[in-house]
């Protein structure tokens, strides 16, 4: 496929032109240690920290920090450093479902109800270093319920509404939290989620102490003496004081639950210093905030983007921040754009399955709105296509926003490889360059570093702030996971190709990873979900490509003796998978098959069921491994 070239727009007037970007960069090479430090400055500390990084990926030396000796609070950092000038600036813009159903905060808002929501849980006996899970809507008191977290030191977990009861209790065990801060219900694209009931349901298994609800829709709700606060009834009560525990810059910031190639989903630990200075910069960098921008990132809180790009980055930056409770297609298609003009938003960041679905209902609703007020665009959470790219670019942004696809996940903290809006040409399909300090590098099957255009498994050969600095209650997993493939350097997971302009094309994950609709989710948790049900012997769960959602889950099942498949108990199986882990992992597609593809030593040879999923017919390259090679014939047949 032929790559086209867009350059920056002519009158994108960028902090950061092109100069300044080569000026960042030499400065990131020629003194790491005062380039980071330069950037801590960006935060209030308590006390500035003497060094920046110090780190090691080796087994025999493995450690990383950053800003060791630093100390600072990030509530302080996100709210009370900005109120004597800007304390009556609209710092959260709650955009509800129903469209002009929402309402703003001011800083000074923002700060009081998160001194109260901290004050609260400190009444409660949460201390410095406790866990409490956040399992809300995309409402203002969510944002506020994470700095309270930040403020008092508590660890927050935030689990996105959308997974299970079972997912939720999972969490909760693994962290062991002591309190858990909901809402009643939430409400997305017309219909109620009830957020309660599931806590209580998940709460089944394992109590905590202490659960906050906030009132979204009002509806009646179970409430349980001497655990169950209704927030309503006590916010009057509380201060709207609260004194901000200093924290040093590596104790933990929050944990977020990701998936991984194997096992569980995995608590992603972030500390505070280096997170803090990672999505401050990250932030100002990437979307060229000014003053008196509106910014609308898409994202839920309940994912990394959501953490980095929707509260702490913006906020630290003293942005105005759109928290979107609703979808892309709800009254109507339009709907994005509808609430862009409304709210004047400059820089909108969304995911590349939302563009794709948009795409599909043609130029109309977009047209429809004006959009002038937007001057950039950003995507994140998987590849791009061109085409789609193309169509954001030209009919959404009018061709004048530059498109900045962002690369990075939840383990990096925020953005590693952008295009700098007013300094990089963009190549649609492309996340471009590593931002200043960052170095990729690709290394092949062998273990072979690669120079130059080439493809290969991408690795991160050194650390940056933002890095996550264990598996909660699992160091050795972290290492494990993420350092042991390749001696001496962080492996991502993806696949990613350099050409010979040295661009970055992600082109995937490598691994067990499935991205389906930019939500990690991972076969084996699916696979455990599915082997739960009674008739069913095994499962295998692979990922094959899809228009909107890039990739959608296919599971092949085999069942027990005497077990017959059809619709029914394909039914029966996605409704175990949406009650195990929630509606985002529900397989798209489910084949019942007498037989997987193994080899002589029992491995499932998951490379042929991708491609059978794909719709290939033959390609499946060497079969003589296999302890049966008449299955393949088997699945071609039975291909769903
Ligand atoms: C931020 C986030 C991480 C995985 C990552 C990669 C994919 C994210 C991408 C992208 C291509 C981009 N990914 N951004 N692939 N281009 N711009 O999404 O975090 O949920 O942890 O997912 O998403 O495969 O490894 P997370």
């Amino acid at each position: 496929m032929s790559e086209s070239v867009h350059p920056v727009p002519e009158d994108f007037n960028a902090r950061i032109g092109a100069r300044e970007l080569d000026e960042l960069n030499d400065l990131a090479n020629a003194d790491p240690d005062r380039f980071w430090l330069d950037q801590a400055r960006r935060l209030t500390w308590n006390k500035f920290p003497t060094k920046a990084g110090d780190w090691s990926f080796k087994e025999d030396d493995f450690h990383i920090q950053w800003f060791a000796d630093g100390e600072l609070n990030l509530s302080v950092n996100c709210l009370d450093r900005h109120l004597a000038e800007h304390g009556d600036r609209t710092a959260l813009i709650f955009e509800a479902d129903e469209p002009g159903e929402g309402h703003r905060w001011t800083y000074r808002q923002l700060y009081e109800e998160t001194c109260r929501f901290a004050n609260l849980l400190k009444s409660r006996g949460v201390a410095k270093g406790d866990r409490v899970m956040i399992y809300m809507p995309m409402i203002p008191e969510a944002a506020a319920a994470m700095l309270a977290c930040a403020r008092i030191g508590a660890i927050h977990s935030v689990v996105f509404g959308g997974f299970s009861p079972d997912s939720l209790a999972g969490r909760i065990a693994d962290c062991d939290a002591c309190a858990v801060i909901t809402a009643d219900e939430g409400v997305r694209g017309g219909k109620k989620i009830p957020l309660k009931r599931n806590v209580d349901t998940a709460l089944e298994t394992r109590d905590v102490p202490t659960v906050i609800v906030v009132a979204r829709t009002g509806a009646e709700v179970a409430m349980k003496d001497g655990r169950d606060i209704r927030y309503a009834d006590v916010r009057e009560g509380l201060s709207t004081e609260c004194n901000p525990e200093i924290m040093r810059a590596e104790d933990p910031l929050f944990i977020l639950y990701t998936s991984g190639s194997t096992g569980k989903p995995k608590g992603v630990v972030h500390t505070t210093g280096g997170y803090a200075t990672w999505a401050a910069t990250t932030f100002d960098w990437i979307f060229d905030y000014r003053l008196d921008d509106i910014f609308w990132c898409t994202a839920d809180i309940g994912w990394i983007t959501g953490h980095s790009y929707v509260v702490y980055g913006p906020l630290a930056n003293r942005a105005t921040s759109v928290m979107f409770d609703g979808v892309p297609n709800y009254p109507d298609f339009g709907r994005f754009w509808e609430t862009v003009d409304r709210l004047g938003v400059t820089i909108f960041y969304t995911a590349p399955t939302a563009i794709r679905a948009l795409m599909r209902e043609g130029d109309e609703p977009v047209k429809r709105h004006s959009r002038k007020s937007i001057r950039l665009l950003g995507t994140v959470g998987e590849p791009i296509n061109p085409e789609a790219w193309e169509w954001y670019w030209r009919v959404v942004g009018d061709g004048r926003c530059p498109v900045v696809d962002t690369w990075w996940q939840t383990e990096t903290g925020g953005i590693l490889i952008s295009p700098f809006p007013g300094a990089t040409e963009m190549k649609p399909g492309s996340a471009t360059k590593p931002l200043p300090g960052i170095h990729p590098l690709l290394v092949d099957a062998a273990h072979r570093v690669l120079e130059g255009p080439a493809s290969g498994n991408l690795c991160l050969s050194g650390s940056w702030p933002g890095q996550m600095r264990t598996v909660w209650n699992d160091h050795f997993r972290f290492f494990e996971t993420y350092f042991k493939t390749y001696s001496g350097l962080y492996f991502t997971g993806d696949g990613c190709r350099r050409d010979e302009d040295g661009y970055y094309w992600i082109t995937g994950r490598v691994d067990d990873v499935i991205n389906v609709s930019g939500h990690r989710i991972g076969t084996a948790e699916v696979e455990s979900s599915l082997v739960s049900h009674p008739k069913v012997a095994e499962a295998a769960v692979v990922g094959f490509p899809h228009d909107i959602k890039g990739q959608a889950i296919y599971a092949y099942v085999t069942l027990n003796a005497g077990e017959e498949g059809g619709d029914e108990l394909r039914k029966e199986l996605v409704q175990e998978v949406r009650h195990d882990i929630g509606a985002l992992a529900a397989p798209e597609k489910i084949h019942f098959t007498l037989a997987l593809p193994k080899t002589r030593s029992g491995k499932i040879m998951r490379r042929i069921l991708r491609k059978i999923a794909e719709g290939a017919t033959d390609g499946f390259g060497d079969t003589s491994t296999l302890a049966d090679p008449s299955v393949v014939e088997a699945l071609l047949a039975g291909r769903q």
